[in-house]
């Protein structure tokens, strides 16, 4: 497919055409990424798109949560819904199955809602390097609310709040252990803190701990945007906490009015840049082994043939 193909369909919203550009986006190969980067180019950035992202521990809810949530959102039919899930598993098969793994089989059956899972490559458990790519070129395609899942365990869990608008904490009932595991600064992070699973046996110990993490967050008052952090219970499988958790949101979109916005989003794109510097100087590493070899042989020390190398 040439460039213009790609502009000609992503402009017709076509689902195929935008799916075979996020390919090109997420290959190794420079030249398909090149031709990605030149297509989110052509559109420029999109004004009046929601970015959410939503993470949590592995089994916390995540995917069932997005299925309740971007059906509420897609019954508005003016609102177009990407969900960009990064299955974690992925990471070591190499490539991602879209299956029942993604747990959201009615959301992907409705017209206006375009689900991609993907690969987080070797970033385990991570945002994948090129989720931001697959971002815009949805927002290009005419999405207007992107939702990401990716899951809040390894090292680069907070990296989805340098992605989104909107960071959402997942939770179980009585989750307290989980925080440990998941890193401490993901909760001052966090917009909106949901306790899930607030139903059967675990109705009462969801109320208890979204008491307890309210409390907590209460004493920091404000984050990042100076909103103050909400904590809310939920069920997915019986749809409660839904609509409240909608109304907040629209609150914080409100909230981050467009000025905001554009502030926040220019501090991560300053993030983003240097994060492409270093994968690119990554990639580049390998390139260097003969100099390397040859310095080492020539007795150079590690010190000043890496500064000669980059120089
Ligand atoms: N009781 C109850 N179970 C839920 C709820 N939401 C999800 N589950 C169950 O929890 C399990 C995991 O749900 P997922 O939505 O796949 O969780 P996830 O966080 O996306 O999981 P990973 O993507 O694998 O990290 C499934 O068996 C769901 O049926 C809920 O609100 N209440
Ligand atoms: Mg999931």
């Amino acid at each position: 497919m040439t460039k213009e193909q790609f502009i000609q369909g992503i402009s017709n919203g076509d689902i195929k055409t935008l799916s075979k550009a996020i390919t090109l986006a997420e290959s190794s190969i420079a030249s398909k990424q090149e031709l990605a980067l030149q297509i989110i180019e052509h559109f420029g950035p999109q004004k009046n798109t929601f970015r959410i992202g939503i993470t949590g521990s592995p089994g916390v809810g995540k995917s069932t949560f997005i299925e309740a949530v971007g059906s509420r959102m897609a019954g508005n039919k003016k609102e177009k819904i990407a969900v960009l899930s990064i299955d974690p598993s992925s990471a070591i098969s190499q490539g991602s199955i879209l299956g029942d793994k993604t747990r959201m089989n009615q959301l992907s059956s409705l017209e206006n809602v375009y689900i991609r899972p993907s690969a987080s490559g070797n970033q385990l458990g991570g945002i994948a390097k090129n989720t931001r790519m697959a971002m815009l070129l949805c927002e290009a395609a005419g999405y207007t609310t992107i939702i990401i899942e990716s899951v809040g365990v390894g090292q680069s869990e907070t990296e989805i709040s340098k992605l989104t608008d909107l960071f959402v904490l997942l939770l179980n009932p009585g989750g307290g252990d989980e925080l440990q595991g998941i890193k401490r600064g993901i909760m001052e992070m966090a917009d909106i803190v949901v306790v899930n699973k607030h139903d059967g046996d675990q109705k009462r110990l969801a109320e208890i701990t979204a008491k307890e993490y309210s409390l907590a967050l209460h004493l920091k008052l404000k984050n990042k945007n100076s909103w103050t952090p909400k904590v809310l219970v939920s069920s997915s499988l019986y749809l409660t906490g839904i609509d409240s958790f909608l109304e907040k949101c629209s609150d914080f979109n409100n909230h981050i009015h467009d000025q905001w916005k554009k502030v926040v989003r220019k501090e991560q794109m300053k993030y983003w840049t240097k994060k492409n510097i270093e994968y690119l100087l990554m990639s580049k590493i390998d390139g260097y082994e003969e100099q390397i070899n040859q310095d080492i042989d020539s007795g150079i020390l590690p010190e000043r043939s890496a500064r000669n190398i980059l120089e």
